[in-house]
């Protein structure tokens, strides 16, 4: 029996691809030193799997931005946008990533969406009648010359090619079909090259194949791997999925012929009842997933070996492969990095490279004939039972004794709007931001240091209450009509509220990659959650001090700090997100007593989580996720204006339910994105506010007023003129000041200006 992993995470474990990449984008690094420091870092990951006794060792997994964007950039998925820029190679993809905006043109970066159902990015490749798909550049075949040469025989892993096509923007009158033939000889062209590199396995990722699917999307993956798994083909082939099972395609996968096939055995429900069901093929590798990819707790070695030998029952031993359920870049890097951390939380928890372990672990105990008695197998047993039951019996109580018209708010909708405008009295079109205001050096240091305790707490908050007055002025003189306090206390908007809640457990470098160079530091959610203190009232208070027009408060809701944090697995998600909502309740309830007139609750990740199968959507999801954010708000009068925020508008199916949350105003991302959004909102009879975003702030790119008129046309040719606010697409703290500020008063001026026209100023 070997052991093998999906994909390992690439950021480095201080992060230092990150950093190297921003210089590099600065122009303050070379590309040639880019190149080789990054060289170095997949050296040193190479040589810990191989250190670590990995069987199967992954390459390519390696980006500098996403892997989708360097599978489009290989198979000249180039749009001519990026093409007319005539950058050398590597502009060229950073352009396609962030957009580009210089001597040579102007054009916005690919559309960003959520890698299934995790807190991850992809690029989303753009194909159209233009497009021709072959060969362009060879990473996957260089990177695994690189570790071969290292003496490292490595598994080249690539996106394959029906993910990719489902991926895929495919736009214009040309359709799916167009790009069959072209992508699956790429792909073999691929296999025949890494075949004269006498590689031996090459890993094609289709966690598409997770997903519903139809008849034609099982004859379209059947007619591309038919003729990949042909004859004349040295190289053996392993199909990995993840993310869930694949009960659609299950029978026609088992007939191609795959040398391996990954499954994923913890989120993949179905998986071995299809396996025990439909039986393995004799020839072929199972990978088992069964060491979890996604969350951060010791791996049970009994229910795993349980599993594993139920596999045995259908392949023999010596054809399972234990591994991971997906790539481990949605973990962080190490323990070893968390200096700070009780042992009693640490010992029960696994990082990427604990995991590792625990495969070698995992490999031994099935491999020994009687590993009950085993003392690895003792110990991890010992450990998880020592697990305390963590619960805290009057949160449980509170959340037992709720009723239903906890989650209700009243008055309906309809009479709050008109309340609200009455007492707001903002303009037609209001405009306003999602909350972050660029997270600057000086703030980031600021906050640096008074972590390390370099200085006080009146110096500290001082500092803060400076930066909120400077982005109230800011703001004032910009002309936006609701006002933010900046969020210059908050590192991110999950972990600053994490840190405020009893229950929650931190990292110091619990780093994971959430798009580009951009990562986040989820919360381990260990015990009942309870709210220790007021988390946002005083500087929200503060923030309404210096003006008279409206400041907005800003909180986070309760499903996207669940769905951003590393759950429990001890207790339900409903559970988790109805002791959330009431920790959010709370604090909603005082920001309103201290005066602040509008309230917004970010549920910026409610989409993430929608389970990857539509029959599971109600009741594995939105029966409490939007419960859980109802609860948050029920208890504010009319008056009290909430919003939400949401990013990405890939929410068409399921505009009912977002209608549901019963907010007063809701603002998402559309600049990217078409927008057939508005029209699944005006099929479904939207009562909701709306501020579809603008323009995009994942990109450095500052939009010109007439694009904003444009757009904002766009919308009123579908929206109330009442109905519509006007907002960038997301917070701006990703953004550095000189371009916030113009593109803030390009967002203003053409508000004004279609206000204008209307003749409603
Ligand atoms: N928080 C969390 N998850 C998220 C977002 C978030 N997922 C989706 C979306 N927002 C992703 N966007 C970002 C935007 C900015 C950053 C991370 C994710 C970011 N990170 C800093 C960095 O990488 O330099 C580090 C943040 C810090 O200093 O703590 O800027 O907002 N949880
Ligand atoms: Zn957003």
């Amino acid at each position: 029996c070997k052991n093998a992993i999906v994909g390992y995470p690439r950021v480095g474990g201080q992060r230092e691809l990150k950093f190297w990449t921003e210089d590099f984008l600065k122009g303050k690094l070379s590309a040639e030193t880019l190149e080789s420091n990054s060289r170095n870092l997949r050296k040193e990951q190479w040589q810990l799997l191989q250190q670590t006794g990995i069987d199967f060792i992954p390459s390519n997994d390696f980006s500098f931005y996403d892997g989708v964007l360097d599978t489009a950039y290989l198979l000249n998925v180039i749009p001519e946008t990026y093409q007319k820029l005539e950058l050398n190679g590597l502009e060229t993809y950073f352009a396609m990533a962030r957009g580009y905006q210089g001597k040579k043109g102007d054009a916005k970066a690919l559309s960003m969406r959520k890698w299934f159902n995790t807190n991850y990015h992809y690029m989303v490749p753009v194909l159209d009648e233009n497009t021709k798909i072959r060969l362009n550049g060879r990473k996957p075949l260089e990177q695994y010359n690189e570790a071969l040469s290292l003496g490292i025989e490595t598994v080249p892993v690539i996106i394959g090619p029906f993910t990719f096509l489902k991926l895929a923007d495919i736009r214009g009158n040309a359709g799916r079909e167009a790009f069959i033939q072209d992508i699956a000889d790429a792909y073999a062209q691929i296999i025949q090259e890494l075949g004269s590199l006498k590689c031996k396995w090459l890993q094609l990722d289709e966690p598409s194949l997770v997903t519903d699917l139809d008849q034609e999307d099982i004859s379209l993956f059947t007619a591309i791997y038919t003729r990949l798994l042909g004859a004349g083909r040295t190289v053996k082939i392993k199909l990995q999925t993840y993310f869930g099972d694949i009960r659609d395609i299950c029978s026609e996968v088992i007939k191609l012929g795959f040398d391996g096939i990954g499954l994923d055995f913890t989120e993949g429900k179905k998986n071995l009842e299809l396996v025990q069901v439909n039986g393995f093929p004799k020839a072929t590798l199972l990978f088992a997933g069964v060491v979890n990819g996604k969350n951060i707790w010791r791996n049970n070695y009994e229910k795993t070996l349980l599993l594993l030998r139920q596999l045995e029952e259908k392949a023999e031993r010596d054809r399972i492969v234990i591994s991971t359920s997906c790539s481990l870049l949605h973990v962080p890097y190490t323990l070893d990095s968390e200096s700070s951390m009780d042992g009693k939380y640490k010992q029960h928890l696994a990082f990427a490279q604990e995991k590792l372990e625990e495969l070698r672990e995992l490999r031994e105990l099935f491999s020994g004939s009687a590993y009950s008695s085993n003392e690895i197998y003792l110990r991890n047993n010992l450990l998880l039972k020592s697990k305390q039951e963590f619960s805290n019996e009057s949160i449980k109580a509170k959340i037992s004794e709720l009723k239903e018209e906890d989650f209700i708010r009243n008055p309906a909708f309809e009479v709050r709007e008109k309340l609200q405008k009455e007492k707001l009295k903002l303009p037609v079109l209001p405009t306003t931001t999602i909350g972050s205001f660029p997270q600057t050096a000086p703030v980031k240091a600021c906050r640096a240091s008074y972590r390390k305790k370099e200085i006080s707490t009146e110096e500290y908050k001082a500092f803060i209450r400076q930066k909120i007055s400077e982005c109230i002025a800011l703001q004032e003189e910009i002309g936006l009509d609701v006002l933010v306090h900046g969020e210059f206390e908050r590192n991110d908007m999950v972990e600053h509220f994490g840190e405020n809640l009893e229950g929650c457990l931190f990292t110091e470098k619990g780093w994971v990659q959430s798009y580009g160079t951009r990562c986040v530091k989820p919360p381990v959610i260990w015990n009942d959650i309870k709210r220790r203190k007021p988390i946002t009232v005083e500087y929200s208070k503060y923030a309404r001090s210096l003006t008279s027009k409206p400041v907005k408060g800003m909180l986070t809701g309760p499903v996207t700090i669940l769905n951003w944090s590393f759950p429990r697995e001890d207790v339900s998600n409903r559970e988790m997100a109805l002791q959330l909502a009431l920790a959010i309740r709370e604090e909603v309830m005082e920001l309103e007593a201290a005066g602040i007139g509008i309230i917004q609750i970010d549920e910026a990740a409610l989409k993430e989580k929608l389970p990857l199968r539509r029959a599971d959507w109600e009741q594995d999801y939105l029966d409490w996720a939007i419960p859980a954010f109802r609860l948050t708000h029920s208890g504010v009068s009319a008056q009290t204006q909430i919003h939400t925020h949401m990013c990405y508008s890939e929410f068409e199916d399921i505009v009912g339910y977002i209608d549901a949350m019963d907010a007063d105003v809701i603002s998402f991302e559309a600049s990217r994105s078409n927008l057939s959004i508005i029209d699944a909102l005006n099929k479904a009879g939207f009562k909701t506010e709306v501020g579809p975003g603008v323009y995009d702030i994942h990109s450095p790119r500052i939009p010109h007023r007439k694009e904003i008129v444009e757009a904002l046309g766009l919308m009123l040719e579908k929206i109330k003129a009442e109905k519509l606010w006007v907002n960038p697409d997301c917070g701006l703290k990703t953004r550095g000041e000189p371009e916030t500020v113009e593109s803030l008063k390009n967002l203003v001026a053409a508000a004004k200006e279609l206000r204008n026209s209307l003749g409603r100023l």
